[in-house]
């Protein structure tokens, strides 16, 4: 298939709106307009080139969230190179497995990283390590600067990668999702005409940008219509209320509604300029939804996605958006529903990712002699197309729209002086919409509780972490021996105050 680098795509929209402001700082201390983010995607790239950076390499990116790291993105993209963002609380001992696995050129870390990075890099042949703070310094920044600002943007055809994004399984290893550069253009165009996205919008950009989400979803959207992004370093709602009149749009997860929703200050008035708030990553409660209508006078738009496929259905614009429904296929996307209803939700289309990063046994599992990607979403679909999800085929937790799977947690619990068995479980949480718990059989005394989650914490990056650890004399288990997580669930299922 022909097609061409996204930054293409993004390059034209760059120059003809070079004067106008593309990114805004919250703090007022960073004003970028579409010719700086042209030229510092160039001077980053030409880093990157100095770098040892050669189109087809990995990038790994695990910094904090600055308009530097804006820059390092689409320098990836245009160098031809393959990005690699990582969560900023995963450990050492986790952003081994991705190097290792991914085996990248380049590592850009935090500043304060640099020791533990170089040490990584060097077990793992990585040729070069490069740093960038919160507040966008640091040694890559450094060489950015003292790089020219043309750079010529590297040929890439629709399959070639953009991204490499892991996500874990249910059982085993996390799996690199490639995402070419077509998967990339097709949805964020879709999305774009869904949403009515144009340069006259101003995003509140709240997200982290290591995930779909904040990144693809938000920026290249806001790239590819020429759109402001009205930039903060992560989520607060007050923060984000004071912004909301000289904003537009806003992409969260469903913890920024009910955050927002806990905030006095929001109002219909403080609303009122807003033109569209979506929500995704995690299953946004009617209750939030009406609460939010009743507050500010708008129904939030819902959307569904995953890494592996991006956006896959959405409300309407236009027409109503039903809360607990996560809306339509996105056009050019063909969504379907295995077996009777609820069923398990398949997708195929120009969205859908490449297969996992050398593992295309593990590829093959996952889709259907068809061609069809298997979710391991369930939902229904009603006669007229609108989907609504029911529940996961997949033991997965989501808290505060990160993924949690339970076995890595079970595993790293397992291995816990004391503990003999672990069965770990989401249930509800008030703000992050599923907590994680840990439900465990003792072998000999038990540390107290803050000491084991404090144990687990050194491993896992925090969110993963149980926020709670119950003891059990044994785990109900079926007659197949297998943990009935649904009795547990149900056994702790107000354990969080709800
Ligand atoms: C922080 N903590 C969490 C979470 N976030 N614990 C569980 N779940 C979380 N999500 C921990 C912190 O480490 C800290 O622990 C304690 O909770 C309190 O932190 P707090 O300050 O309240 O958290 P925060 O920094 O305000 O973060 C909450 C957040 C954040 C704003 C909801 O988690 C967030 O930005 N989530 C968005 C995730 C996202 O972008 N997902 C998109 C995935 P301690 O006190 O022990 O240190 S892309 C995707 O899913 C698909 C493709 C899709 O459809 O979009
Ligand atoms: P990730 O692996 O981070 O890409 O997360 C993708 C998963 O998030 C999906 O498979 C769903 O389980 C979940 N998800 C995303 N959007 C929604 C939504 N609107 N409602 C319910 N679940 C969602």
């Amino acid at each position: 298939m022909s097609g061409e680098n996204l930054y293409l795509a993004f390059e034209r929209v760059f120059a003809a709106s070079a004067g106008r402001t593309a990114l805004r700082s919250a703090d007022g201390a960073t004003r970028l307009s579409f010719g700086d983010l042209a030229e510092g995607a160039a001077r980053y790239a030409n880093a990157l080139a100095t770098l040892g950076v050669e189109p087809g390499d990995r990038v790994t990116v695990q910094v904090e969230k600055s308009p530097a790291s804006v820059l390092l993105y689409l320098a990836v993209l245009k160098q031809g190179a393959i990005y690699q963002p990582l969560n900023t609380a995963y450990t050492a001992a986790e952003v081994d497995y991705f190097v290792a696995d991914a085996q990248p050129k380049l590592i850009v870390c935090d500043t304060s990283r640099q020791g533990e990075m170089r040490a990584l890099a060097d077990r793992h042949k990585v040729f070069a390590v490069a740093n960038l703070d919160s507040k966008g310094e640091g040694s890559l920044a450094s060489l950015a600067a003292s790089m020219d600002d043309r750079h010529e943007t590297a040929a890439r055809t629709a399959d070639d990668l953009a991204g490499l994004l892991y996500t874990s399984g249910t059982t085993g290893r996390s799996k690199g999702a490639m995402i070419s550069h077509d998967n990339l253009a097709s949805n964020a165009r879709a999305l774009v005409d869904l949403w009515r996205i144009t340069a006259d919008d101003r995003l509140l950009h709240a997200l982290p940008v290591f995930h779909v989400h904040g990144l693809y979803v938000a920026l290249n959207t806001a790239f590819l219509a020429g759109s402001e992004i009205f930039w903060f370093p992560r989520f607060d709602a007050g923060a984000m209320i004071a912004a909301m009149p000289h904003a537009t749009l806003m992409m969260g997860v469903p913890t920024f509604y009910t955050r927002l929703l806990g905030h006095p200050a929001l109002t219909r008035e403080t609303a009122a300029g807003m033109r569209l708030f979506i929500s995704g990553s995690a299953p946004l409660l009617a209750e939030t939804h009406e609460a939010f209508a009743a507050r500010t006078g708008h129904a939030i738009l819902e959307r569904y996605g995953m890494t592996e496929t991006g956006m896959i259905t959405s409300n309407p614009y236009d027409g109503p958006r039903v809360p607990g429904s996560v809306g339509f296929a996105l056009p050019g996307v063909a969504v379907r529903i295995t077996g009777s209803q609820p069923g398990v939700i398949e997708v195929k289309g120009r969205n859908v990712f490449k297969g996992y990063w050398r593992m295309p046994e593990k590829t093959r599992e996952e889709f259907t002699g068809d061609g069809y990607f298997i979710t391991g979403d369930v939902g229904t679909m009603d006669a007229t197309g609108r989907v609504s999800i029911v529940g996961r085929a997949k033991d997965m937790i989501i808290s505060g729209g990160f993924n949690v799977y339970p076995k890595e947690i079970e595993d790293v619990l397992d291995a816990f002086p004391g503990i003999s068995e672990s069965a770990v479980i989401g249930v509800p949480h008030p703000d992050f919409g599923e907590g994680v718990v840990a439900v465990v059989t003792a072998s000999g005394p038990l540390p107290p509780e803050p000491e084991i989650i404090a144990a687990a914490s050194e491993r896992l990056a925090r969110f993963k972490g149980p926020k709670r650890i119950f003891e059990l004399p044994e785990l109900p288990r079926n007659a197949m021996g297998k943990v009935q997580k649904a009795e547990l669930r149900k056994l702790y299922a107000s354990c969080f105050g709800n």
